[in-house]
């Protein structure tokens, strides 16, 4: 018997995925529970969650009484959307987010040199989104924090250098210190097929110092190692048309699309555009406005490509990138 998931339920999982601290699963987990269909179909799913919660309910306990051991990084959501960028050592991740971000992350040519994760902000057109620089992980350095930054992110860029014989097996090594702890790097984010201890990462794979004559074959050699499920985009990070096609492309990953509000009788606001994700309805921008007005709202009017010259619509009316909309 098909599960017969909802939308709604679905968001409640995703922001599970994303819960950076117990007290933050309990929650999703218990709307999660409420939102289910109840059924044959979802008895094991129900189940399932109903296990979770107990567990996250203990480990929140637990975290209030005796505060976890060894370092914990935690950094909101800022912007569209979080993307931690991942890699072996001296793989230029550092360099991505200083070229991309105004943060002034430590780049250098010798590994190792990223000891704590940075959190920046990329404007690109009129959004903002976070990237995370991270340190290393190869097969003796992997801290759990850095295990919890890729779960929870929305998306992540792993970065491989093109310049270096090491890169394909660094990646290799990468890959499965993440796969050891049910964490995937592919090409949609999400939980595997209901079991709510894997996960998958939707990820780019960004080959540095991408100019290298011989970057494709070392890319090539990673492919004979592993079935990889990316395709890489090359970059050279120095090269400004470069770091453009990039910034869209980290954009991209976040699958959203660009939405401009107006009140009634007003002007629009062309400053800062929500983001809701590719498929999204009116329903999905009131409810990232604000909770009352996703309880109020009665209809929309939109300009734009999904509707045109200020059309009356319903709350789910699916709208497009860059429309414009006024809320009533
Ligand atoms: N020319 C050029 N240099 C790059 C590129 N990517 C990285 N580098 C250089 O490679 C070296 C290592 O880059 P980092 O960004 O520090 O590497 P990392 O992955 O952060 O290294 P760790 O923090 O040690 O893991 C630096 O000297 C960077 O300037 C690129 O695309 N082009
Ligand atoms: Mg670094």
């Amino acid at each position: 018997m098909p599960a017969n998931l909802t939308p709604q339920y679905h968001k409640a999982e995703e922001e599970y995925r994303r819960a950076q601290s117990a007290q933050e699963q309990v929650e999703c987990l218990q709307r999660m529970l409420q939102l289910i269909p109840k059924h044959k179909g979802t008895d094991r799913m129900q189940g399932d969650l109903k296990h979770r919660l107990k567990e996250a309910r203990d480990a929140a306990q637990a975290e209030k009484s005796a505060p976890k051991k060894g370092v914990s990084y935690r950094f909101p959501r800022q912007g569209a959307g979080q993307i931690v960028i991942v890699g072996g050592p001296n793989s230029g991740k550092s360099r991505l987010v200083k070229e991309l971000t105004n943060a002034i992350p430590e780049v250098a040519d010798y590994p190792f040199s990223t000891r704590e994760p940075l959190p920046a902000i990329m404007e690109w057109e009129d959004v903002r989104l976070q990237l995370i620089d991270t340190p290393p992980i190869t097969a003796s350095h992997l801290e759990p924090y850095q295990i919890n930054l890729v779960r929870t992110a929305d998306a992540a860029v792993l970065c491989f250098d093109g310049s270096s014989d090491d890169s394909p097996e660094a990646t290799v090594e990468l890959l499965e210190q993440l796969k050891q702890r049910k964490t995937v790097l592919a090409q949609e984010s999400g939980f595997v097929e209901d079991d709510f201890s894997r996960i998958q990462i939707k990820t780019l794979f960004v080959v540095t110092r991408g100019k290298d004559p011989e970057a494709s074959m070392r890319v090539d050699f990673l492919k004979e190692m592993i079935d990889l499920p990316f395709e890489p985009l090359y970059v050279e990070l120095d090269n400004e048309a470069d770091r453009e096609i990039l910034q869209t492309k980290i954009f991209e990953l976040l699958n959203c699309i660009r939405i401009y509000t107006k009140a009634p009788g007003k002007p629009a606001d062309y400053s800062s555009p929500f983001t809701i994700p590719q498929g999204g309805t009116v329903e999905d921008l009131a409810y990232v406005i604000h909770q009352e007005l996703f309880e109020s709202m009665k209809f929309a009017k939109v300009w734009g490509t999904s509707a045109k010259d200020g059309q009356t619509v319903g709350r789910d009316h699916q709208l497009c990138d860059k429309d414009l909309v006024e809320l009533h």
